[in-house]
């Protein structure tokens, strides 16, 4: 499934998906964002987590502004509605993707990053959203998920002023939920998606699928429909057999963090 800006490889079963356009600071080419759709949507059956990274000094450029020609309106909604559509496949694909950020997160790039589950920074990156400066608007889904992860106010400032926000700043406010040394951010994402594919399946679907859903929900529906998610989830197999061991003594206690 390689591209040759996209590597793919598993490792027991965990995806390792890698932008790998270093010279051009991994900015996205339509092909780029057309692969990555494909990748998440093609994951093997034996996947059950990934960890998205990018190669060089950098994570990722955002668009590739070399092929942002003269679109007439209809080509640029079809052109963001193509980011989205390929952005939903990470967020809403099969396996949840924890992002590697290093260097630059900006633009598109940082759009890539928020449809992660987890994100996890070494201290050479830097969030931005240049397209303030550069005469365009968020296209890739950014206006949705940015002021999620760190509110409408910041998002704001950051496109009107140019903020750029550093790796500890970013970490502060909400963009990464991890903060390690220079050039960990891989090992460690890789660790922790080991230890999410060691979760139960429908354990990590409810998690993908329904939470986001439930904190967007009015309270009354949310209740209910976190009771559903609840039912189903407990009703596993595999559910049963985790609680069993730990009653039996077998499964690991939660330890002080
Ligand atoms: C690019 C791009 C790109 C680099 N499109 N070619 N994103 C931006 O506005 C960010 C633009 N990029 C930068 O600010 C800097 O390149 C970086 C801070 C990311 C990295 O700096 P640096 O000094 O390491 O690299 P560089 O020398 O600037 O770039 C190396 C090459 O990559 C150079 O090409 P070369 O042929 O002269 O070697 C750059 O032109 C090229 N390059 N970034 C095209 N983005 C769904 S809508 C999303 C909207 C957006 O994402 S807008 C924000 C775009």
């Amino acid at each position: 499934m390689s591209n040759k800006n996209l590597h793919f490889e598993v490792r027991d079963n965990v995806a390792i998906v890698r932008l790998a356009r270093p010279a051009k600071r991994n900015a996205m080419s339509d092909g780029l964002i057309l692969a990555i759709r494909d990748t998440f949507e093609k994951m093997p059956d034996t996947v059950r987590a990934a960890v998205l990274d990018g190669e060089g000094e950098h994570f990722c450029a955002g668009l590739d502004l070399s092929e942002l020609k003269e679109r007439d309106a209809g080509q640029g909604m079809h052109h963001s509605r193509m980011w989205h559509a390929a952005l939903d496949c990470v967020q809403f694909g099969p396996v949840p993707v924890i992002a590697a950020l290093h260097g630059a997160v900006v633009g598109g790039g940082l759009e890539l990053a928020s449809a992660c589950h987890i994100r996890v920074a070494d201290e050479t990156a830097f969030y931005a959203l240049p397209e303030g400066s550069r005469g365009i608007f968020v296209g890739g889904g950014g206006a949705v998920r940015i002021p999620r992860l760190i509110g409408t106010a910041r998002m704001t400032d950051m496109m009107l002023t140019g903020r750029v926000y550093n790796a500890q700043d970013g970490e502060r406010i909400g963009f990464a939920q991890y903060l390690v040394p220079q050039g960990q951010a891989f090992d460690k994402a890789l660790e922790l998606a080991q230890r999410v594919a060691g979760n139960a399946p429908l354990t990590n679907y409810a998690l993908m699928h329904a939470l986001p859903r439930i904190a967007e929900q009015p309270s009354d529906q949310g209740f209910f429909t976190e009771s559903l998610m609840a039912a189903i989830a407990q009703s596993a197999p595999e559910a049963k057999s985790r609680v069993r061991d730990f009653l039996e003594g077998k499964a690991a206690k939660v330890k002080r963090g």
